[in-house]
């Protein structure tokens, strides 16, 4: 099977690291195509930042009508639904993959993301996703998304630190780790931490392939219908063309 395995952001270092522990991870018979938009923001820390990524996340998708599964490789899940809409492959946002997960392995699990800013980010996908419950705290090693390709030492003492605050404090079983960037550190993170570390790539590549193995194809019928074609004006003309995948 082949799955497409979008970074929202446009820094291609990170797109390949994620990449890389995706087809780690991967079956043998899984073959990862990871991509980012060519347009969009170099890293996403706000609203906003998730707001453009969205639109190179729908043109990635439109893009692929072969992919048996497509990856949302932010774990702000930007254009999760509308991304759904325009394909029957599975689509699966890293976010909502290892919310899954971690629910699976322990009662309760923290979130341990870069910027404290995005974390109103994680709430409203804990909420729409029906997992706040399982969330004791939304917590941030206040690094910047791209100190994971530029300052990475740091960046792992930084996320290793709130990890550890995380276990004592928290009553937790499980840490989700909040950036599709820290795909490469789970296992480094975990034997500093001395809990299982749920990461949101490699999550969503075991369920994407669990996914195609039982034929299961995002339903068309209700609101993940193709979406109604109309013309789109401007820079977004393109889009006019029906995507029928
Ligand atoms: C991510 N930003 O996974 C998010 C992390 C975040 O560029 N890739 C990014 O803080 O939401």
């Amino acid at each position: 099977m082949q799955i497409r395995l979008i970074n929202p952001n446009t820094t291609a270092s990170m797109t390949q690291k994620i990449g890389e522990a995706a087809q780690h991870i991967a079956s043998s018979n899984t073959d990862i195509v990871a991509t980012n938009p060519r347009s969009g923001p170099v890293s996403i820390e706000s609203h906003y930042d998730e707001a453009i990524s969205a639109v190179g996340v729908v043109e990635e998708v439109r893009s692929d009508k072969t992919a048996d599964a497509f990856i949302v490789a932010c774990f702000g899940d930007p254009g999760l639904m509308a991304a759904r809409e325009l394909t029957q492959s599975p689509v699966i946002g890293i976010a909502e993959a290892a919310f899954h997960m971690a629910t699976l392995i322990s009662t309760r699990f923290s979130i341990v993301t870069t910027l404290g800013r995005t974390g109103i980010i994680a709430e409203h996908l804990l909420q729409s996703y029906g997992f706040s419950h399982h969330c004791r705290k939304i917590r941030a090693a206040e690094i910047p998304v791209l100190d994971l390709e530029d300052n990475g030492d740091l960046a792992l003492d930084r996320i290793v630190e709130e990890c550890l605050r995380a276990k004592e404090e928290d009553g937790i079983g499980a840490i989700v780790l909040g950036c599709g960037g820290m795909a490469d550190l789970t296992e480094q993170i975990s034997e500093r931490v001395g809990l299982p570390i749920v990461e949101g790539v490699t999550a969503a590549v075991k369920l994407a392939e669990s996914l195609v193995s039982l034929g299961l194809k995002t339903s068309k019928h209700g609101d993940l219908a193709y979406p109604l074609p109309k013309p789109f004006t401007g820079i977004y003309e393109h889009l006019s063309e029906e995507c029928r995948s």
